[in-house]
């Protein structure tokens, strides 16, 4: 298997794929794109990423960017060790609704609570929307009794939403559901800020 080169920055959304290479312990090589520094907007990152962003891997001779794509990547790629759903069932749809959810409406919001003065209505409608993905979370795990690559993704979400104080403290079943994987994923949690 080709390795997979992951450029990556400790704070960003780097956190959902180097926590996946991580609690998988998939051989890869990490590059440091310091976004604080301005490494993603060099020429040579430029070449890399078009729009200077990171997450993004090289593998295989092709460069893959967006976190999401990444990830769904990843899944496929490690199906077995990931338990994977495969293509085509009920369970491949929960993957991508997921994902969806948390890089498409969820995010809009997390985005907003950057901002102080919208940072209170964005916690609200965090609190609403994860509140209604609640039902969807059968619990022990995401896919019912099976651990798979969908805990490692909705935890991961979970952890950022509380590293950047927009967590809703308190959500069920979502608090069961940080508990019973903290000492699981904890060492693979690549969060920083
Ligand atoms: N939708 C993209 C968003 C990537 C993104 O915006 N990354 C941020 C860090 S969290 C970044 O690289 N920002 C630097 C910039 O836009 O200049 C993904 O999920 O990969």
């Amino acid at each position: 298997m080709s390795e997979i080169i992951h450029y990556q920055d400790p704070q960003s959304r780097a956190v959902r794929t180097q926590t996946l290479l991580n609690f998988y312990d998939i051989p890869h090589k990490n590059v440091l794109i310091d976004i604080r520094k301005g490494d993603n907007k060099k020429d040579d990152y430029l070449k890399i990423h078009p729009h200077g962003r990171v997450p993004a891997i090289a593998y295989d001779g092709q460069v893959i960017i967006e976190s999401g794509a990444i990830t769904l990547f990843l899944a496929d790629l490690y199906a077995d060790k990931m338990n994977t759903p495969k293509v085509g069932t009920p369970e491949r749809a929960v993957l991508y609704e997921w994902l969806f959810f948390f890089h498409a409406s969820l995010e809009q919001q997390a985005m907003q609570g950057f901002n102080p003065e919208t940072k209170e209505k964005a916690a609200s409608e965090v609190r609403r929307l994860l509140g209604g993905m609640g039902s969807r979370l059968k619990g022990p795990h995401v896919l019912g009794n099976q651990f798979s690559l969908l805990d490692v993704i909705v935890y991961t979400e979970l952890a950022w939403y509380k590293a950047i104080g927009l967590y809703p403290e308190g959500l069920e079943p979502f608090d069961t559901f940080m508990k019973s994987h903290d000492e699981r994923m904890k060492p693979a949690l690549s969060l920083k800020g």
